[in-house]
């Protein structure tokens, strides 16, 4: 099927586009009205996310919405540990939570390489049936958690401002770390070339907690099982956003990756500078959005007089907040287009 819209996908390859393309991460499942209904409806957030029609349904709201040149496919980065056989709840209000978790190579030894076909089938169905709702509207953005960050939360057992119980284990039991890690890793890219099987245009990799580490342990922990994923992922483009970790970008421009997502953190002319080759993703601060209009597009227009327009995608910094008005979010995807036309 061809897309016909296709900006980000030639962006994401590098080529010169008529405007920058723009989408916001967590854009599906946090602001819109139209989502809670569908959320009601399916009761609880697993049965939303494992009944592909409705998942379908909630990934193309976005899109009707906002008017974004991308959907990300409604699902969540915590279903790998679930096909690894560390199943998790997710506790209204408070988020996930692994009633299990792996601390020892014996919690290991219990855990299997997740074979995606057979125990993701759910998130692959509801990536077809998207692709084939979407109709070639815009391109399907698959995903799945870096491994690091992955690893935090299955040993930790659930979310944490320090992840001080994962970062433990760094330090007393690498050879468990690079273990699970390792396994971690290789369910990843099995998940990662089922989706894009499935149907997937692109993906990307969120290292949401990369900034707690150090940039020693960051290289020895989180950097090389990336690499091995950019490496085996060649067939769409791939982004890394590894969030906080400010002091790793020229490393992760080095990876065999199409496109670096910042945080609102990381200054767009040092990380130019930094990531002299690749397009880069990002990064307005999500609280831009609590601003009145008028502030909105003044902070965009300073993105691009600091990007650019050309090899990058306008994105937020991180996911956009479920208090945000939807309203707000238009505003700035108007914004990008508006601005960025050539
Ligand atoms: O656009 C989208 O929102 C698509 C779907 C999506 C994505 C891309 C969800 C649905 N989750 C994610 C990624 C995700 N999940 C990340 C990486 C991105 C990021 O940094 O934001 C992380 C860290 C998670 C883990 C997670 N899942 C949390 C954070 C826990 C913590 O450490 O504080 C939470 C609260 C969830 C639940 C969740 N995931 C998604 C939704 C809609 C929800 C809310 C659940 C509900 O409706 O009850």
């Amino acid at each position: 099927m061809t897309l016909q819209n296709d900006l980000l996908l030639r962006t994401a390859r590098g080529e010169l586009t008529e405007r920058v393309p723009v989408w916001m991460m967590r854009q599906a499942g946090r602001v819109l009205p139209q989502y809670r209904v569908v959320r009601e409806k399916a009761g609880s957030f697993i049965t939303l996310a494992k009944t592909p029609e409705l998942a379908a349904e909630v990934t193309i709201q976005p899109v009707d919405a906002f008017d974004v040149d991308a959907a990300i496919i409604f699902s969540d980065i915590l279903v790998v540990p679930e096909a690894m056989g560390l199943p998790y709840e997710m506790i209204e209000s408070r988020g996930p939570v692994f009633p299990d978790t792996v601390r020892t190579l014996a919690d290991l030894s219990r855990l299997r390489v997740a074979d995606a076909e057979s125990d993701l089938g759910y998130v692959l169905d509801a990536i077809k049936l998207t692709k084939k709702e979407l109709n070639g509207r815009v391109p399907l953005i698959g995903f799945a958690g870096a491994p690091f960050t992955i690893f935090c939360y299955m040993t930790e057992g659930k979310g944490s401002k320090t992840f001080s119980v994962a970062k433990k284990l760094l330090y007393t039991d690498p050879d468990f770390a690079h273990a699970l890690l390792q396994q971690i890793t290789d369910s990843t890219i099995s998940y990662l070339q089922a989706q894009i099987r499935a149907g997937a245009d692109l993906v990307q990799i969120f290292d949401s907690w990369a900034g707690i580490l150090s940039p020693e342990q960051y290289r020895t922990f989180s950097l090389p099982y990336i690499k091995q994923i950019c490496d085996l992922i060649t067939d769409v483009p791939v982004t890394v956003f590894a969030k906080g970790a400010f002091f790793a970008r020229h490393e992760i421009g080095q990876l065999s990756c199409d496109v670096v997502g910042l945080d609102w953190n990381m200054n767009p002319a040092e990380s130019r500078e930094l990531i002299p080759n690749r397009v880069l993703q990002g990064n307005l601060d999500p609280c831009v959005l609590y601003a009145d209009f008028a502030q909105i597009r003044a902070e965009v227009k300073q993105m691009f007089d600091s990007f650019g327009h050309q090899h990058y995608i306008a994105n937020l910094g991180h996911g956009i907040y479920p208090d945000t008005d939807p309203d707000k979010a238009r505003c700035f995807v108007d914004a990008v287009k508006e601005m960025s036309q050539l």
